[in-house]
Parts: structure tokens; C-alpha cells; sequence
């Protein structure tokens, strides 16, 4: 095999369909070969790019494609300070780069470098969330009738702002709750107002733990009553609640056999997970928010979760991911990376290597990717009765037409597009 040096290593931002990417490619001294990688912190491409072009490409131009460990490892070390989202995210486009040419190298799709295929295709789960049960369940219906069976299900608290829900409409003035029976009424002038015409990553406005947890039981409730206990259902509590609170929830949704219940508690609070394994027998899925390969250590060590959701460009790429799902398979761990909307086509991709190799996969989660982003990258894996496809093709077997990545800029928003601050009724801020 020829042994092709790194020759230019490029950043792309490119927002197809109201979400920022950010993609590297690696280009190589061999003509023609060349791969490309998952950078994407939507909340933060440009220190993910500087991190890029300022260090790592300078660092690693004229070195071998073939050594992705020995890159891997001295690239992480090579800003002393390590790991993190940005730093982790700017390795990652790198790493799932190199693996793309190396499976173009040896002309196999990377998850036949990483051992082969132990399924053949991976089945996922889509987002369905509404301002009523009802809708959600409509939305739910409909794709079962898809051939869907995973359905993750999220609905409005009426009065109050609610995780994935955009269309909840927050704000002050819209935070209208009056009845305490209800919940607390909104006291504060923290919170800003939701404006129609700004681009947000996720509206903030007024969240109420008790007023959400009613309503989220209120929807399990009917969608089983609905749908009976053959489908499987997942929710997110998106860390909002406390951490005994979420103790009491995981025991009340225990009858209603969730395929799993995703961040009960937020990375800070995550050893109130043993307190839950002591009470319940709810699927619990974690990860997210892990921004190090180690910091899921102690919850495999001591099985505190069922799912490991990491959003795999954070703890680095591929290489990270493939140790951390080993670890996982050894303790009777399934897999199930974080892949809404802003992980890229190619980060569906490396998911999808993984997914198809791994023998403890349990789930992936499926982005319906836009029309605009579907042609900005070709290969995008496919979506068929329930599963994620891939087309077998060499590498990753994505690709992305940078010409026409080039006619979708980054539009502006307001403070660089951060995560909109959620508050209680009392204006104090809850993690998102
Ligand atoms: C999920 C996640 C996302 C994140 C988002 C952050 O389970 O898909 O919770 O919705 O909130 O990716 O940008
Ligand atoms: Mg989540």
C-alpha cells in the first residue's frame, strides 16, 4: 500500500437546512484521495475551526494518513490541556477523516476495518413532540405506519416552556400559567422574549419541573392506552429536573416499559444514578454531555446506565468511540450515540460504521436530514423500514459537494447562537 502524507487539512462551514456544520476534510499527496470528518459544535464552530487551522493542521501536514492512533493520541496531548467539546470536536474531524481514507485505501467500508458487520442494518429511533398528546400521537402513528418501531415521544407543558418542543411558544408574556394549582406562577423579568424572526438552537422561556413531569406521565399514559405496550417508546428529560426528583420519576414511568428514559440527571449530578438502580428497573441512557472519553467510565464500571448516548465528535471521533463501546460490550452496555440534527450526515455516517460492527448496538438516533443537506452530501446514509442503511461504499461512503456546501453560509444569530437560558418561575437558570 502506498503511504499517502496529510497535504492540506480544510474546515467547511455549511448550513443547509438552519443548522450549522462544521466538516474538515483531509486532502493527501496521493491525487484524488481524500476524506472527510464530523466537527459539528453547532453552539460553537468557530474555536472548533481556529483549533483546526491555528494547531492541528500545521501539526500534522506531512504526516502519514496511515497512523491514525499515534495522530489520534499526539494531537490530543499536543495542546497539554485536553478534551472538551471544542478541542475534542476539532480531533474528531480529523480522526473520522482519516478513517474515510483509510477505507478508501483499502477499498472496504470502515466498519469492515473495524472487524465487519455484526447486523445488517441499524434500526433507530425518530422525534415526535406536539403541544397535545394527541398530536404527538398522531405524529407517532405516523410513523409506524413508516415501519418505524423506536419513537422517542416529548409534549408541551401547557403554561410553562418544554424540551423538544420548538414550536412552544415561551417567553414572559406567553408563560401564562395563573393557576398554582397548576404550578408557580412566573414571577421573574429574566427571561427574555421569543422573537418569530430569530434563529435559536432551542427556545429558553419558563420551565417547571412538577407541571412538566405531570404532563410527560399524562403522555406515556395515553400513548400506551393508544398503542398498547408493543412499541417502544423513549423520552428526554434533558437533565431539567432535580436530582430526587428524578429519583420519584424514573419509579412513576417504570410502568410504562420506556425502551429508555434519556438524561434523568445532568453530568454533575450523575451518582444520583445509583439511588435510581436501588428503585427501579427503568432503561436508563446517558452521555450526551460527556465531552471526555473517561467521564462515562464510572457509569459503565458500575452499570449505572443501560444506553450510552455519547455525541461521538465530542470525546474525539471513531477512535475514542470504539474503545468506549468495547468497555461498554464487556459490561453488558449498549450503544445508542447521540444523532439528532447537529451531528452531520458524515457523523451519521462514523455512527452508522460503528453501529453496523459493534455487537452491543442498541439504538441509534435518526436525524431527517433536509433536502438541501441531503445534496450538500452525498451518500447520506439512508432511512428504510425503521433502520439506517449504508450504501457499502468505501471509507464512510459520504461525500460532500463543497461548491455547493459554499452557497450555504452560516446565517447570523444573536450572540453567536447560543443555547437560549431556561429559567424557573423565580428567574433562576435551569441547564437546558
Ligand atoms: C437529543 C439531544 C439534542 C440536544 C442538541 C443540542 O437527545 O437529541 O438532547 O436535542 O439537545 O443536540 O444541540
Ligand atoms: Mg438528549
Amino acid at each position: 500500500m502506498s503511504d499517502p502524507k496529510i497535504k492540506n487539512v480544510k474546515v467547511i462551514f455549511t448550513e443547509p437546512d438552519n443548522i450549522r456544520l462544521v466538516i474538515v476534510k483531509i486532502e493527501t499527496s496521493e491525487p484524488g484521495l481524500y476524506g472527510i470528518g464530523c466537527a459539528t459544535f453547532t453552539q460553537r464552530p468557530t474555536p472548533v475551526k481556529a483549533a483546526i487551522e491555528d494547531y492541528l493542521a500545521p501539526f500534522l501536514e506531512g504526516k502519514s494518513v496511515k497512523d491514525i492512533e499515534d495522530i489520534w493520541a499526539s494531537s490530543y496531548v499536543s495542546s497539554y490541556w485536553r478534551n472538551g467539546p471544542v478541542l475534542n470536536n476539532a480531533l474528531s474531524g480529523i480522526d473520522q477523516a482519516l478513517w474515510d481514507i483509510k477505507g478508501k485505501m483499502a477499498n472496504m467500508p470502515v466498519y469492515d476495518l473495524l472487524g465487519g458487520r455484526s447486523r445488517e442494518a441499524a434500526p433507530v429511533y425518530v422525534h415526535t413532540s406536539g403541544n397535545t398528546n394527541e398530536e404527538v400521537g398522531d405524529q407517532m402513528e405516523n410513523f409506524m405506519k413508516q415501519g418505524f418501531h423506536h419513537i422517542r415521544v416529548q409534549v408541551a407543558t401547557p403554561g410553562y416552556a418544554t424540551y423538544g418542543n420548538k414550536d412552544a411558544k415561551t417567553g414572559v408574556n406567553t408563560t401564562n400559567n395563573k393557576d398554582v394549582s397548576k404550578g408557580p406562577i412566573s414571577i421573574t423579568s429574566w427571561a427574555r422574549e421569543y422573537e418569530d424572526d430569530k434563529l435559536y438552537a432551542h427556545p429558553g422561556g419558563i420551565f417547571e419541573p412538577v407541571p412538566y413531569m405531570t404532563s410527560a406521565l399524562s403522555l406515556f399514559e395515553y400513548i400506551r392506552d393508544r398503542f398498547g405496550y408493543g412499541v417502544e417508546i423513549l423520552h428526554d428529560v434533558h437533565e431539567r429536573i432535580s436530582p430526587i426528583q428524578g429519583v420519584w420519576f424514573a419509579k412513576q414511568v417504570e410502568k410504562f416499559r420506556l425502551f429508555f428514559l434519556e438524561d434523568l440527571f445532568s453530568p454533575e449530578d450523575q451518582h444520583y444514578f445509583e439511588m435510581v438502580r436501588q428503585q427501579c428497573a427503568t432503561p436508563i441512557a446517558m452521555g450526551e454531555l460527556y465531552s471526555t472519553q473517561s467521564d462515562v467510565i464510572p457509569m459503565l464500571k458500575n452499570k449505572l446506565i443501560d444506553f450510552i448516548r455519547i455525541h461521538i465528535s465530542d470525546i474525539g471521533g471513531i477512535t475514542p468511540a470504539r474503545k468506549v463501546a468495547a468497555f461498554g460490550e464487556l459490561m453488558g452496555i449498549k450503544t445508542a450515540w447521540h444523532g439528532p440534527g447537529d451531528t452531520s450526515p458524515v457523523g451519521h455516517a462514523a455512527n452508522l460504521a460503528l453501529n453496523l460492527n459493534c455487537q452491543n448496538f442498541g439504538i441509534q438516533e435518526a436525524a431527517l436530514f433536509g433536502d438541501n443537506t441531503k445534496k450538500v452530501f452525498p451518500g447520506c446514509p439512508k432511512l428504510k423500514d425503521g433502520m439506517m442503511w449504508s450504501n457499502g461504499k468505501p471509507g464512510l461512503g459520504i461525500d460532500i459537494n463543497e461548491d455547493l456546501a459554499a452557497k450555504f453560509p452560516f446565517k447570523e444569530r444573536e450572540f453567536g447562537g447560543a443555547w437560549d437560558t431556561v429559567r424557573r418561575a423565580d428567574g433562576s437558570v435551569v441547564k437546558p
